[in-house]
């Protein structure tokens, strides 16, 4: 994004728990800060130095220490990314119970610590619940090590690309498909016009006719993951036919993978769109949780905002879309600054946007995480006495505040 830089001088690439200790034994004598850091793709400044501390990076951290592939349990090295552990255990017919467009480079660690939540939340849950145990060092250089075991997964996955007349038409959408797919959705995503005609315009193959387009308001992307192909394709197939014959059709049409290939190809199109998106300028993220049926219309109002203070066009901001996981109610907001980012454009957003969310009790944060972009927001969506915990628990751990300083905590 070129939004936070950096001011380490210092970079750190242990290779066992125990160097990771003696690192942190070092600096905490020293008072040093710490910066732990994984893939680096978090998109709230979190693993960036904010004052020289040193960065403790995970990379060379990256085998599988083992896999079970009866109970499914796999015990592996923070720096792994997590797309090498999708390939590891992909021959014994398992999949990770979490999946996001930057699996090529974060790494479990990081996905651990931030609770990552991505595409799959709505059928695996929060990654919390599928992690049972971790090897920890904590501030004072003390290794805690709590490793145990997990669970069994096989699964068979298909999608479908879904074109809707209009936004209302979602939540009725959302429950039909629950009601039909049951246990076996493991997707349901949401992306805006705006959102879909930029994947296409930077590369990404159309999966509509320009006929189809016509009216489309919005897309919604399904994904089942369940134990029988045959089963789940029938499913998903007859899902598609009943809403495209139903006397009063939620979908103007729907297009269901037929091959790996086309499976890959959806799901590219939307794990693609914040880097199509980067493309068209600098983007202000916000990735929030409020209530389904606000979607369309939050994303409005910031667009409105702009505009009411002469900052959308090319010479400000070009575009306002929004997408995001419909399952967990987490939109993510993209406003492209064509030029850069400007103080009139970020006084225009903030606190507009989190005002927004504070009214409909939402979460400023729904999965990026609070980083150095928000801690001074962070009331708009917790207590003053949540706040009060968070922070003895974090002294209780970190007295010397030497990890990540300067970042969740106002
Ligand atoms: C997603 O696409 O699901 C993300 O978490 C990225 C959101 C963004 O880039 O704003």
């Amino acid at each position: 994004m070129g939004k936070y830089h950096g001011k380490a001088t210092t970079v750190l690439r242990p290779r066992t728990t125990k160097e990771v200790s003696d690192i942190v034994k070092w600096c905490a004598k020293r008072r040093i800060g710490i910066v732990p850091q994984g893939g680096n793709t978090g998109l709230v400044g979190g693993s960036v130095s904010l004052d020289k501390e040193v960065v403790l990076n995970l990379g060379a951290m990256s085998n599988v220490r083992s896999f079970d592939p009866v109970s499914g349990i796999l015990v592996a090295d923070a720096g792994c990314i997590l797309e090498s552990l999708g390939d590891y255990i992909a021959p014994h017919n398992y999949i990770m119970p979490l999946d996001l467009g930057a699996k090529g480079s974060c790494q479990i660690g990081g996905n651990i610590a931030t609770n990552a939540g991505g595409l799959r939340l709505l059928r695996y849950g929060s990654l919390h619940g599928s992690v049972l145990g971790l090897e920890v060092v904590l501030p004072d250089g003390t290794i805690l090590d709590q490793l145990s075991t997990l669970r069994k997964d096989n699964t068979a996955t298909h999608n479908v690309m879904l074109a809707l007349p209009r936004f209302d038409n979602i939540l009725p959408l959302f429950q039909a498909v629950k009601r039909d797919l049951g246990e076996i959705l493991s997707a349901f995503e949401y992306i805006d016009r705006t959102a879909y005609d930029t994947a296409v315009a930077h590369g990404h193959a159309r999966v509509f006719t320009d006929e189809e387009m016509q009216g489309a308001q919005c897309f919604v992307l399904i994904e089942t993951s369940g134990g029988n192909n045959d089963h789940d394709e029938q499913k998903i197939t007859e899902l598609l036919e009943s809403l495209l014959t139903a006397d009063k059709p939620l979908v103007l049409t729907g297009v269901l993978s037929q091959s790996p290939a086309q499976f890959a190809s959806l799901w590219a199109l939307r794990e693609g769109l914040p880097e199509a998106l980067q493309k068209e300028g600098k983007p202000y993220k916000y990735d929030i949780s409020i209530p389904i049926a606000d979607f369309e219309r939050v994303v409005d109002s910031c667009r409105d905002q702009l505009k009411s203070r002469g900052l959308y066009g090319d010479h400000a901001v070009s575009k306002v879309v929004g997408w995001g996981h419909i399952g967990d109610g987490n939109l993510h907001i993209n406003v492209i600054a064509k030029q850069g980012y400007t103080p009139e454009i970020e006084q225009a957003l903030e606190p507009f946007i989190y005002e927004v969310v504070s009214s409909l009790k939402g979460s400023i944060s729904a999965e990026h995480g609070i980083g150095s972009m928000k801690p001074h927001a962070l009331h708009y969506s917790k207590s003053s006495a949540s706040i009060e915990w968070m922070k003895k628990l974090k002294e209780t751990f970190d007295p010397l505040n030497i990890m990540n300083p300067g970042k969740v905590l106002p």
